[in-house]
């Protein structure tokens, strides 16, 4: 048992943070939870880890610590050596930082804003208003991804880590076709090729194919 465990909830934004100790090679421990068949939620023994209840949470340094970007930066810092990151001079730093914090800042709570709108039966209004970021963000990353090969430009960072859920298996929930976003397709297609995605998505999800297209 590794000092480090990771804690998996079933088609959810964990799926990051193995994949990071996938591409970080850090030694970890993967214990997976299985979402409540009734509500889809998280169930009791997930929601036990840390007050907050939702997936991320991994046990490190004595800590049980929750939020994709937390969690992230800590391993990063902590065991990773700070690679995947960029230093200020580098000429992709502002992107990285931007495609890092804009994945959950505003991706994610857009893809919400349309769940709750289907989910309310609201397809009008400040609710279509709000989800209709999602188009522009995936309007802005095939733009971006146009001239860059990754989210960061040349380099791979944690702001793909951070990117990859929403473009893919957040659509298992908000469904959005790509099929309009060539260069959004062919990052996914990259991303599909790397060792430690495969490996990330085999251990977090075995028998679902990961949703690169
Ligand atoms: N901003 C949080 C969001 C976490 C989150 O919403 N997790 C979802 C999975 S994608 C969850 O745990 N859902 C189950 C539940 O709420 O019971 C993060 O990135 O860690």
């Amino acid at each position: 048992m590794s000092d480090l465990v990771v804690h998996h909830l079933g088609i959810s934004q964990s799926e990051r943070i193995v994949w990071l100790c996938e591409e970080l090679e850090l030694p970890y421990t993967l214990v997976r939870y299985d979402r409540d068949p009734a509500t889809r939620m998280a169930p009791e023994a997930y929601r036990a880890l840390h007050p907050i209840g939702i997936a991320p949470v991994v046990e490190v340094d004595g800590l049980m610590l929750a939020e994709s970007g937390a969690i992230i930066d800590y391993l990063v810092m902590k065991r990773g050596g700070g690679r995947l990151t960029l230093a200020v001079d580098d000429p992709g730093f502002a992107d990285w930082l931007f495609w890092f914090h804009f994945a959950n800042g505003t991706v994610m709570p857009a893809a919400m804003m349309g769940i709750m709108g289907s989910l309310l039966g609201i397809d009008g209004g400040l609710m279509a208003t709000l989800s209709e970021r999602s188009t522009r963000a995936d309007a802005l990353a095939e733009t971006h991804l146009a001239k860059a090969t990754w989210f960061a430009g040349e380099s791979f960072t944690t702001a793909d880590i951070m990117m990859v859920f929403p473009l893919t298996t957040m659509r298992a929930f908000a469904p959005r076709d790509l099929a309009a976003f060539p260069n959004i397709r062919a990052y996914l297609a990259r991303i599909g090729e790397r060792p430690g995605y495969q490996r990330a998505m085999a251990a977090c999800e075995p028998g679902f194919t990961p949703m690169l297209a």
